[in-house]
């Protein structure tokens, strides 16, 4: 896990400015950096946001994803010419065709803010290269809204939208491409791109370089964007510095514009000493725990339930959207670990968001109505390892205290809430929906909250628990495993620490550690023991066939435990294997699991350990 140890004091003194738990720059330039004052100001309005619509909308749309020579080959999406390997010349046609003419931004606005979002990006090129608005640097190749008919009938949809959202208070935002298969000055050309080699015109970067920056001071002059989303970096011939002159080019124009990190090098997900731009920016994953306490970032994810970003015409026919749970748990998972939500959806190309997308979206908002206290403005939670009845977010009250919102799923059996490990004095509790007292109790090194019958059966309720002070930070709960009375330990995977893409996934009795598709893979537990002692490790897992054989090991100081797995029919249909004994000292212990050989794609997915001391 990356650790705040490489920021330097001046970027944490300005972290520190924006609230008592600060959000961080993303990209921390080492101790001889100049100090950007201007950081926490343009990032304020971000860190509150929380949620946000991500569109993907152009030429591609037209297509929908079916493939020009085969229909049946259907699963295309926005990188189409790339995909189809279609001839340049003839994707170009399809900008002739461009006329959404069932566009209408003031529905599409409120559609983002009738979701409770904050903020819209949309794609004003994307690596088509095609500009989707009427671009004097574009029109020099014939590549803008220009050429379309939308174009020729004086439409202009980004500053329809620009106008839409920032009516309702919604920032406006564009996402740019790096990478573009369509200019003929672009480093890395592609075979299919008949019409620059027709131009004559050589790749170079230099010039690209200036294209590039020219085309974004258009858009920053013409539209005002409160953030500039950058994609495509990963090409050989962009470079670093490349994106630390774009970077300045744009800072110089506007030192407002918040730019996500895709502008720079490496993966955008990882914090990164070489890293541009002011936050990261996984993509259609949830780090499991952020990525430590304060460092700004946003996940972009997909409505569609198949992954697509652009319409694609299967999965539109088909209806397809992720269940509303899922949607909803991506927001107070990423509120919990301090992140943003950038939520896609792909407009068709006579200009209509999926229409089944919108009562999920909608029933987002309305819980946001009642609940958005716990979300907008809120910094990360009390957990570093997120527990399996919820979430939690915070905020630092005026008068020093914090109050700390448990979003809880469903309500427990016991009608009981149990903030393990919150040593802080519980001061008061309420529910948000509706505001009813509720009495809330320091115990067994935590804090329990009283529920009333009423929420019983309710999905997705807010507790507000303010508690005396500052919460100290992840590190001073103690959630890690402890022993019963009979001195068996549980370890559950909420537990572990997990490395190199080990995932938690499930809740209740289905909490596991899956995506186990690295063989770097592993999962940490930490907890002590009183007294030096045998223990048998008992260990459920759940493989499909293929991964049958599979070897996992687990590994305490110098003593390694091999086990071979058997497939049980399901990666979720768990059996408990016996791995063998484990001599433990008495004090901290720690207890890793790593793979030894793979079967399949991964060996299993993992649910709960026991150790069960031997007599
Ligand atoms: O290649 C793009 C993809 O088409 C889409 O725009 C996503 C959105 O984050 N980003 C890139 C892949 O990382």
């Amino acid at each position: 896990m990356p650790t705040l140890r490489r920021f330097s004091i001046t970027a944490l003194l300005l972290m520190s400015q924006l609230g008592s738990v600060p959000i961080c720059h993303a990209a921390p330039r080492g101790e001889e950096a100049a100090p950007d004052h201007t950081y926490p100001e343009r990032m304020r309005w971000f860190a509150d946001a929380k949620s946000g619509m991500f569109i993907h909308w152009g030429l591609y749309s037209i297509p929908a994803g079916v493939h020009w020579k085969n229909p049946a080959d259907n699963g295309h999406a926005e990188w189409y010419v790339e995909t189809t390997k279609m001839p340049m010349s003839e994707y170009e046609k399809f900008a002739d065709r461009f006329n959404p003419v069932k566009f209408n931004a003031e529905q599409w606005a409120q559609i983002a803010q009738d979701a409770g979002m904050k903020y819209l990006c949309i794609t004003s090129m994307h690596h088509d290269g095609f500009a989707m608005f009427p671009s004097k640097v574009s029109d020099r190749d014939n590549w803008s809204l220009s050429r379309t008919p939308f174009g020729k009938a004086g439409r202009d949809p980004l500053m329809e939208l620009k106008k839409a959202c920032e009516k309702r208070g919604l920032k406006f935002c564009l996402y740019h491409t790096i990478m573009d298969w369509h200019s003929p000055l672009y480093g890395a050309r592609r075979g299919y791109n008949d019409v620059a080699a027709k131009s004559g015109i050589q790749p170079d970067m230099n010039k690209f370089q200036e294209y590039l920056e020219a085309s974004v001071l258009e858009e920053i002059e013409r539209y005002h964007p409160a953030m500039l989303w950058f994609d495509g970096n990963w090409e050989g011939c962009w470079t670093l510095e490349n994106g630390k002159h774009l970077e300045a080019t744009i800072r110089k124009a506007d030192p407002a514009v918040v730019i996500n990190n895709r502008i720079g090098k490496g993966n955008h997900a990882k914090l990164d000493k070489n890293m541009l731009g002011d936050y990261l920016t996984p993509e259609q994953h949830i780090p499991a725990q952020g990525f430590g306490k304060g460092v700004a970032f946003e996940a972009c994810m997909t409505m569609s339930g198949r992954n697509y970003w652009g319409v694609n015409k299967a999965d539109f026919d088909a209806k397809s959207v992720k269940p509303q749970q899922t949607l909803m748990t991506f927001l107070f998972d990423l509120s919990a670990k301090g992140g943003n939500m950038l939520l896609n959806v792909g407009p068709t190309a006579e200009g209509e968001i999926p229409d089944f997308y919108v009562p999920h979206l909608k029933e987002m908002g309305d819980w946001l109505k009642v609940n958005g206290e716990a979300i907008y403005g809120s910094r990360a939670g009390i957990y570093s390892r997120q527990p399996a009845w919820g979430r939690t977010t915070t905020k630092r009250l005026n008068n020093g205290n914090t109050r700390v919102y448990a979003i809880l799923f469903e309500a427990s059996k016991d009608g009981v809430l149990n903030l393990e490990g919150l040593t802080n004095t519980p001061v008061k509790a309420m529910l948000l929906d509706g505001g009813a007292p509720l009495s809330a109790q320091a115990k067994d090194g935590g804090v329990s909250v009283t529920l009333p019958a009423a929420v019983a059966g309710k999905k997705n309720f807010v507790v507000a628990v303010d508690v005396a002070g500052e919460v100290v930070g992840e590190a001073a709960l103690d959630l890690n495993p402890k022993a019963d009375k009979d001195g068996v330990f549980a370890l559950y995977p909420r537990q572990a620490a997990t490395e190199n893409g080990l995932a938690l996934q499930g809740d209740g009795d289905g909490e596991n550690l899956g995506c186990w598709t690295s063989k770097a893979g592993t999962a940490t537990w930490t907890f002590k023991t009183a007294a030096a002692q045998a223990y048998r490790l008992e260990v459920a897992c759940g493989a499909e066939q293929a991964s049958d054989g599979s070897v996992i090991e687990f590994v305490s100081g110098d003593q390694v435990l091999p086990l071979t797995i058997k497939a049980t029919g399901g990666w979720e249909k768990m059996a408990t294997l016996q791995a063998g004994t484990l001599k433990l000292p008495a004090g901290e212990n720690k207890l890793v699991a790593r793979v030894k050989s793979v079967n399949g794609i991964a060996p299993c997915n993992l649910g709960t350990l026991r150790l069960v001391p031997v007599k």
